[in-house]
């Protein structure tokens, strides 16, 4: 067998695309309620356009989500009856501290996740949870500039305290940033950053991702602190980069993009800076204002373990007149052997087990596979017994290549893969597009783009698929009907 028996299958959400109920609870707004869908959702995604409150005449779907503020306990029943191991959720900041910069937290938000992990418990399911995936509270945005601001650090330090002492014995498992390196792409959706004019973006975005791997560093101590069976994870948008052509210059380029992701995990999992980071530094003329202090913590407090998201490889080239690839907020060259899903991402599963043999042998550090999977436009039809599925068979292909990829890393490789959480196991709202037909789940959640919808909830056929592939541990990957 090539999972070990303890191997966490189970699924992925988090707060900002699931929850809703942006106004209950004592929650305070952040820059995730405030992202619209349409047009506009890239420039304000990058902090290009600047959006800080609700405005008439936009529709922004993460204020009600799918509901699950008060579908969770509903849903945890579903994730339970597939043979989730693990649930991947994360803490929405604003429900625990509304504007980021009190001194005592909110109680009903964090009565809110002490009952979500207890029914996850219920049905022996261990929670992982991201500390913050993506999510700010907007006072720390339009107060301090969001983690342009040292002083966000001790915002967060105080956010961390906080949970890990209240979920002491119910959480073990915690990542500290959602895809860290996401900053560089989108920094108003990664670290609440807004632009000014002829402000340098470069230098405001290493400065802020410094303060993240600082904050990180922090977390990971105070959580090993609190309880030595707490294990804290990094978390990487990760995707190998391949060099278009064997021109050099192109192999170069595949190198240099390489490292600008690796840079963060370079930092959080073997505890400093890279010389490749220090001299671009030194180029941009940036400061990070490294104390010390800093020194030291990230070098005494690396991750436990690397988890990663992956749902493309990625290319590159020098050369022009190649074509374009989108995927993942990852600008890149067309890799004309890939096909690519409905929203042009590429599909890649043997550069799964690339990239996580690269991360293997970079860190020597235990993996998790906390997002992957396939963004497609599912049809509700009838299920023949009163109620509705979808045929999603392209999902199951999907999501079964990509398993056997890892089975192979892990198998072949020897790689030590702690789990495997495919993207949101219920659908939501996509984070690039904000639309709700960009459908990852095993779970159909009836709602539109526009916010229509009963948000009722049906399993569709991977829902049993990976059920299958649940009790199997992973050694059957085909439904009956299938074989
Ligand atoms: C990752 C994010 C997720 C998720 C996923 C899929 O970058 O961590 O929040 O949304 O990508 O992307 P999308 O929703 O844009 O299809």
């Amino acid at each position: 067998m090539a999972f070990s028996k303890n191997f966490l299958w189970g699924g992925a959400t988090a707060a900002n695309q699931c929850e809703g109920a942006y106004r209950e609870g004592g929650r305070g707004l952040a820059n995730v309620d405030v992202i619209p869908h349409g047009d506009e959702r890239g420039a304000v995604l990058r902090g290009e356009k600047c959006m800080t409150e609700i405005k008439d005449g936009y529709y922004y779907p993460a204020l009600e989500g799918i509901d699950f503020y008060h579908c969770y306990k509903a849903d945890i029943k579903l994730f339970a009856e597939m043979g989730f191991k693990t649930f991947r959720l994360s803490i929405a900041w604003s429900r625990i501290y509304p504007n980021g910069d009190e001194m005592t937290p909110n109680e009903e938000g964090l009565k809110f996740y002490e009952d979500v992990f207890r029914e996850c418990r219920r049905y022996g399911i261990e929670p992982l949870v991201t500390i913050t995936h993506f999510d700010c509270p907007m006072h720390l945005i339009t107060e301090y500039g969001g983690w342009k601001n040292r002083r966000m650090i001790e915002f967060y330090k105080r956010l961390v305290t906080t949970l890990f002492t209240r979920y002491k014995g119910l959480v073990k498992y915690w990542l500290t940033f959602n895809e860290i390196n996401m900053i560089l792409h989108l920094p108003f959706l990664g670290a609440g950053l807004l632009f000014k004019e002829g402000e340098d973006r470069e230098e405001a975005k290493y400065l802020s991702a410094h303060h993240e791997l600082v904050a990180s560093a922090w977390a990971t101590k105070i959580a090993h602190e609190t309880d030595k069976e707490n294990k804290v994870g990094c978390m990487l948008a990760a995707g190998e980069y391949y060099p278009y052509s064997p021109l050099p210059e192109d192999v170069w380029e595949a190198k240099k993009k390489e490292r600008e992701n690796l840079l963060f995990i370079d930092v959080q999992a073997r505890g400093y800076y890279p010389e490749y980071a220090k001299r671009k530094f030194m180029r941009m003329g940036l400061d990070i204002g490294m104390t010390e202090e800093d020194r030291q913590l990230l070098k005494e407090n690396t991750v436990d373990f690397i988890s990663l998201s992956y749902y493309s490889s990625r290319c590159v080239t020098t050369q022009e007149g190649v074509g374009e690839s989108v995927g993942n907020a990852f600008k890149g060259t067309k890799n004309p052997y890939l096909k690519v899903s409905e929203w042009g991402w590429q599909i890649d599963p043997l550069g799964l087990r690339i990239t996580l043999n690269t991360l293997y042998d970079r860190y020597q550090k235990p993996l998790f596979i906390v997002e992957n999977g396939l963004g497609a436009r599912d049809e509700l039809i009838e299920d023949g017994q009163g109620s509705y599925t979808v045929d999603d068979g392209y999902r199951i292909e999907y999501l079964r290549e990509h398993v056997k990829a890892m089975k192979q890393a892990v198998e072949e490789d020897g790689v030590e893969l702690w789990g495997y959480t495919p993207w949101g196991c219920i659908d939501l709202v996509s984070a690039s597009t904000g639309e709700m037909s960009k459908r990852y789940g095993f779970v159909y959640v009836d709602r539109d783009n526009a916010g229509n919808g009963s948000m009722k909830r049906y399993k569709k056929k991977s829902f049993y698929w990976y059920q299958k592939v649940i009790e199997s541990n992973g050694e059957d990957l085909f439904l009956e009907k299938e074989n």
